[in-house]
Formats: structure tokens, sequence, C-alpha cells
């Protein structure tokens, strides 16, 4: 290995193997508890969890620790109602023709259409953004693994929304550069995913999928 210029140590606590066993298996089901949602409640959340959640994203690896993230969090109503109208005219024109029949079809057990209330409805709505560039002192610096590293962050992010308590949608109006536009974002940002946070609401309702099982997912060697 090259020579640490700025290594600190590190350490975990060492956990046994019957005790991790039982810790992992509670943390899966926890996690197999999270859904995506469209049916939020339009109750408040305040700004310090979305702060330390967006924390919690944060603390994703990225390519040569570049952070290549913006998450714009928008709580303002007028510039959730400018979204909700820009994204519904976009998938207005994706249900209407862009989609392929395949992928309407794919899409018939969600219920999903191009009406998107929940952009008005759920608290706070967070952008990812993903930096393809850096501009440093008028120069253009590079990011690595850009798509890898953001959706890292997004995970991340879900899975801080989930312990909170709350629910998420993972959404991707498309395309998306209307975002751009109304968050005034620099040339070097991308949307990459809109994420509205919340509470579900009291009459939520979800498809009754199956997950894949580990046989279908996972190959020991
Ligand atoms: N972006 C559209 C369509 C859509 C596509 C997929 I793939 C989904 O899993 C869900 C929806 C929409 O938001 O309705």
């Amino acid at each position: 290995m090259a020579e640490a210029e700025n290594f600190t140590p590190y350490s975990r606590p060492h956990i046994e193997a019957d005790e991790m066993i039982q810790n992992t298996q509670t943390y899966f089901e926890f996690m197999d508890q999270r859904r995506s949602l469209r049916a939020f409640s339009n109750e408040a959340v305040p700004k310090k969890v979305i702060e330390n959640i967006i924390r919690a994203a944060s603390t994703a690896p990225s390519g040569a620790h570049k952070q290549p993230w913006t998450f714009c969090v928008v709580g303002n109503p007028e510039l959730k109602k400018k979204i909700r109208a820009a994204a519904e005219e976009e998938e207005y024109t994706n249900y209407h023709g862009r989609m392929s029949d395949e992928w309407l079809n794919d899409l018939r057990p969600f219920a999903t259409d191009w009406h998107k209330e929940f952009l008005e409805i759920a608290p706070w709505l967070i952008i990812v953004c993903r930096r393809n560039y850096e501009m440093i002192d008028g120069e253009k610096r590079k990011n690595y693994y850009v798509q890898e590293s953001v959706g890292l962050a997004a995970g991340f992010l879900l899975t801080a929304i989930h312990q909170a308590g709350l629910v998420a949608l993972t959404h991707t109006p498309s395309p998306m550069n209307f975002l751009c536009k109304i968050l005034e974002r620099p040339e070097n940002e991308k949307p990459f995913l809109l994420i509205p946070v919340g509470y579900p609401a009291k009459d939520a309702e979800v498809p009754d999928l199956k997950r894949k099982s580990l046989e279908e997912i996972a190959i020991f060697y």
C-alpha cells in the first residue's frame, strides 16, 4: 500500500457470531418494512429531522471521497406547487405516448398515472442532485463514479428516512431538467432523484408486492 499521509486509527466494537446473526436478522426485518409510498400526510416534519437524514446520507462512500451530491430541500408551498405542475406536464406526455406499452403494462400493479399530488402534500421534497464536476477557482475538477456515489447516498437517505419512522417515494419525473430551472442549479449539477418525505397518509395503502428470495438474488461460491 502507498504510504499513508494522514491516516487515523479506526476500530469497531467486536461482535460475536451469535449476536451478529441475531442483529442482522432484526435489521433485515426492520428494512423489510420499508415501502415506497405515494400517499402522504401533510403533517409537518421538523426541519432538523431532514437535516439529520441528509447528514446520514452524506456518510455514503464516494469516488475519491468527492461527495458529488447536493440535496435540495423544498418545503416552500409555492415552490412545491411549481414543481408539481412542471412534473405533471412531463408525466402527462410520458403516460400519453412517451412510455412504451410494455412499460405502461409493467406499471399497472402500482396504479400510477400522471397526477402527482404528493409533490404538494408531502411536507418536504428532497431533490438529490449529482455533481458531474466541480468548478474550483475557475477550473474544472473531476468527480469520479458519480452515478454510483449518488446512488449510494440516495440509498443511505432512504434508510435514514425509514429509521426516522417516515416514508418516501423514489420519484423520477422524466426528463428532470425543469428542476434545474426551478431550483436555479448551476451547470455542473443535474437532478438524480426527487424524493418526497413525510408521514404516510392515514388511509395509505401499498401494492401487495413480494421481494425476491435469497436464492433468487444471491449466489455463494
Ligand atoms: N416516472 C413515472 C413513471 C414510473 C416509472 C417507473 I420504472 C416506476 O417504477 C414508477 C413510475 C411516474 O412517476 O409516474
